[in-house]
């Protein structure tokens, strides 16, 4: 079985850990196509957190207390930055996550894509999830706001999401092309999920590099979103002030309708909401989407691969 999952950073990582648990044992190949819109360029070296959280993850080296980089971190080179007065005060890059960026950089450098950098430097661990990004160019998101157009990292790392977001912009995307493999993991899939990521900058970006959203429309595999949020709030980060932005109403029928059904133009044949949202299913099968209310918050690996046999049942349930 070939399993291939949309995902954004932190909570796609934890979801991934469910749909490494679910499998285990199988000759299940499991692709997660990996949002890039965060990253950037930052004192010469190329940041990545979303591959960076879910490669983290799987390999169980990830900081789960602070939820982003990697257990045992020491910040003695970021300390040395912020004296010299470059980079962002306000953005740790830890000296093992350096390691990493470094690593990256140096591929980069040596003319490889993003994709073939992350397949070497994911190497190193038995992740058994193969991570491709979504594309190799550089497409990076920016926030509008009434104070200027800010990199998606300014505005949720220094400002909180504080300041009102007008809209997103996912720089690059109209003039990029997915990475290799990514249309061929699609095409071959016999399940597409959509990680519970944030839709806006985790999702969104990934669906706007040409050629992917016509792909899973296109694709023979049933594909199953799982809500991000539960009884109107956001499981983890900030995601509302990314919905208000764009006028979608932060609950989990909203965000499916959002998606939209394969048969009327969008992408979901399935979505999956939390027991507490039961009532909302109704609504989102009037809107041609199989839907099915099941516990969602992801606990550990055990609870959250109960989530995905979930997803597989109703994936096979007749249209
Ligand atoms: N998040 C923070 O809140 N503060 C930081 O200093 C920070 C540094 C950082 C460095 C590398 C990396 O891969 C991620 C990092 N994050 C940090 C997390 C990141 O900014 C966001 O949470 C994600 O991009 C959103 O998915």
């Amino acid at each position: 079985m070939k399993v291939v999952v949309l995902s954004g950073g932190v909570g796609g990582g934890r979801f991934l850990l469910g749909v490494r648990e679910y499998f285990g044992g199988t000759d299940a190949e499991i692709t997660a196509i990996v949002n890039v819109g965060d990253d950037m360029w930052l004192t010469g070296v190329r940041i990545a957190p979303d591959l960076d959280s879910i490669m983290y993850s799987l390999a169980g080296v990830n900081d789960t207390e602070r939820g982003w980089g990697r257990a045992g971190e020491s910040e003695r080179v970021s300390a040395e930055l912020r004296a010299y007065g470059v980079g962002w005060p306000w953005f740790t890059l830890g000296d093992l996550d350096l390691g990493t960026h470094l690593t990256r950089t140096h591929y980069l450098r040596e003319g490889l894509g993003l994709a073939e950098a992350t397949r070497r430097i994911t190497a190193r661990w038995p992740l058994g999830v193969t991570l491709l990004p979504a594309t190799d160019a550089e497409v990076e998101t920016q926030v509008v706001t009434a104070e200027g157009i800010m990199h998606f990292q300014e505005w949720w790392t220094r400002h909180r999401a504080a300041i009102p977001a007008l809209g997103f912009e996912y720089r690059g995307a109209p003039d990029s092309q997915p990475a290799p493999g990514v249309l061929e993991a699609i095409a071959g899939a016999d399940l597409i999920l959509i990680a519970p990521s944030n839709p806006v900058v985790s999702i969104a970006p990934i669906l706007a590099i040409p050629g992917v959203r016509e792909a899973i429309r296109g694709a023979s595999a049933p594909v199953v979103g799982i809500s991000p949020i539960i009884a109107g709030a956001v499981v983890r980060g900030m995601a509302e002030a990314c919905l208000t932005a764009i006028g979608v109403e932060t609950s989990a029928s909203a965000v499916a309708l959002h998606y939209g059904s394969r048969a009327s133009g969008g992408i979901l044949d399935a979505w999956l909401v939390d027991s507490v949202d039961a009532g909302v299913v109704d609504v989102i099968e009037g809107a041609g989407i199989r839907a099915v209310a099941v516990p969602l918050w992801m606990t550990d690996p055990a609870t959250t691969a109960e989530i995905v046999r979930a997803a597989i049942a109703v994936a096979a349930e007749p249209v």
